[in-house]
């Protein structure tokens, strides 16, 4: 084997080396880390567009060396304030089959639970997210013995039901990428109260879509309200509505603008999305919050353009949502 003999160096390089999220070491054993990067490769959630989305785990893993940063905002560098490894990717036996696939991520997730170990996730569509919740917060989490607070940015409401779709299932799909949203309601595994969808915008598909979020009692925030109120007006009632409870943050790509994100599954032109700094400034605004895991999903890198400008934000969004957990566990040390 060939040693480096170059004083650390080459591992400071973004290029060099076997490529894991932010560079951090790639970890088997769960009780040696407090945050789990996790690749969560699945795209059979979602069938009406494009299905490259199981490539975003790997794209993150090559844009993110170079974003292993120190939070200026916080003060922090994440990676000494706790330990964060890369845990590698959710097995996918059944990757072509959504809903066995679905009860495989929950079977993996179980052990992250277990474990204690807030998971940060890069997907993959954003049927991910159901059963990463069911194992943090169903009947046999050891998580939190009380219905979660969820953070949700999105252009799309994710709660559609049969009134949207027209069937119960989507293409044979039951858990599919846009039924999430509903399906963690009715199933009790979230405080409706303290679920908050945020960025919504363009024109749904029929005069109905929403309408379940609604039913289901969640805050709904969508881009126009988001404009008229604020980064800073939306922070203070995110805080105000969450309290203490156990947060869990999701960032479906698709929030942001077309311009800065145009790799992703569900691109929702004609209506301007999220810029980058307004979605960091909502994350940085919860700093101190009960974040106990958050996932980044349907980046699809095969549409990315050739600076891979949708990753990179991916990585970012990432490096936001680990320094939030990061932060709140080094104070608590
Ligand atoms: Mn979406």
């Amino acid at each position: 084997m060939i040693k480096n003999n170059d004083g650390g160096q080459l591992n400071q390089t973004s290029w060099w080396g076997v490529a894991t999220f932010f560079r951090c070491s790639l970890e088997d054993d769960l009780s040696e880390t407090d945050i789990a990067l996790i690749g969560v490769p699945h795209s059979s959630g979602n069938g009406t567009t494009e299905r490259d989305q199981h490539l975003g785990p790997r794209a993150v893993r090559n844009v993110s060396g170079e974003y292993r940063r120190f939070h200026k905002e916080f003060k922090i560098s994440p990676w000494d304030a706790c330990r964060i490894s890369d845990v590698g990717d959710v097995s996918l036996p059944h990757a072509m089959n959504n809903d066995v696939t679905i009860k495989d991520i929950e079977a993996w997730y179980h052990d992250i639970d277990t474990a204690g170990v807030c998971p940060v996730s890069i997907g993959g569509d954003h049927s991910i997210t159901l059963p990463i919740l069911r194992a943090l917060a169903g009947p046999q989490s050891k998580t939190t013995n009380e219905p979660l607070a969820v953070l949700h940015f999105d252009a799309h409401h994710d709660s559609y039901g049969v009134e949207d779709v027209g069937a119960k299932h989507f293409l044979g799909n039951y858990e599919w990428a846009g039924a999430w949203g509903k399906i963690m309601g009715d199933e009790g595994l979230v405080n409706p109260e303290k679920v908050i969808q945020i960025g919504m915008r363009g024109h749904g598909y029929t005069e109905n879509d929403g309408i379940e979020s609604h039913r289901l009692g969640y805050r709904v925030i969508d881009k126009d309200e988001f404009d008229e109120m604020g980064t800073d007006a939306v922070v203070a009632e995110i805080r105000e509505r969450i309290g203490d409870t156990p947060l869990y943050i999701t960032f479906d790509m698709d929030v942001l603008d077309t311009t800065v994100a145009p790799g992703v599954s569900n691109l929702e032109p004609g209506y301007p999305g999220m810029t980058m700094i307004e979605a960091m400034r909502v994350l940085q605004g919860l700093r101190g919050l009960n974040v106990i895991g958050a996932d980044v999903v349907c980046l699809m890198p095969t549409k990315d353009n050739p600076n891979n400008i949708t990753s990179i934000n991916a990585s970012i969004i990432m490096f936001e949502q680990i320094s939030l957990i990061a932060d709140r566990l080094g104070a608590n040390q």
